[in-house]
């Protein structure tokens, strides 16, 4: 059975960015409405950024069999609110996007990731180099 994955975080962490660049293939541009394609769930940021929309978010997630969240390590605020992520029982990975960029700071990032309530093991990645791209896709293809 096809696996479903759902990558959420703030409008313009880089969601559909990665997601794109885990098919191999398509255009990125502003996701405006919630996308379920070849597995891969992807939902507009501002589902997380406005707190009463937040439900769309957690029940959506539910269906799925793993959740990532992407923190923008340009970003100088956590992804989602913390301690978010601690509601679910399902596997809960953090991925750090951007880490091409000039203003990346992956530290900072990793410290979000941990406030919104994301253990364990971070993939740091950029959409533009393609690095850590690979180790994502083989962890998806694990579950
Ligand atoms: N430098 C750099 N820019 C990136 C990277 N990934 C995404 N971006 C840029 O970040 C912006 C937002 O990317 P999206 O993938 O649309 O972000 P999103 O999380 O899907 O945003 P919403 O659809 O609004 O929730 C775009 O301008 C991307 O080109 C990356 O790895 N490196
Ligand atoms: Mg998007």
């Amino acid at each position: 059975m096809l696996k479903k994955v759902i990558f959420i975080g703030a409008s313009g962490a880089g969601k559909t960015t990665l997601i794109k660049a885990l098919q191999g293939s398509g255009e990125t541009a502003k996701t405006q409405a919630l996308i379920f394609e070849d597995g891969f769930i992807d939902i507009p940021g501002e589902y997380m950024d406005i707190r009463r929309l937040n439900h769309a978010v957690i029940t959506t997630a539910m269906d799925a069999d793993a959740i990532f969240v992407v923190q923008d390590s340009t970003c100088s605020k956590p992804t989602i609110p913390p301690g978010f992520c601690t509601m679910f029982n399902i596997p809960v990975y953090g991925v750090i996007s951007k880490i091409d960029s000039p203003s990346s700071n992956v530290g900072k990032a990793r410290e979000y990731l941990k406030m919104c309530g994301v253990k364990g093991e971070y993939y740091p990645v950029s959409a533009v180099t393609g690095e850590g791209i690979e180790k994502i896709r083989d962890l998806i293809q694990s579950l």
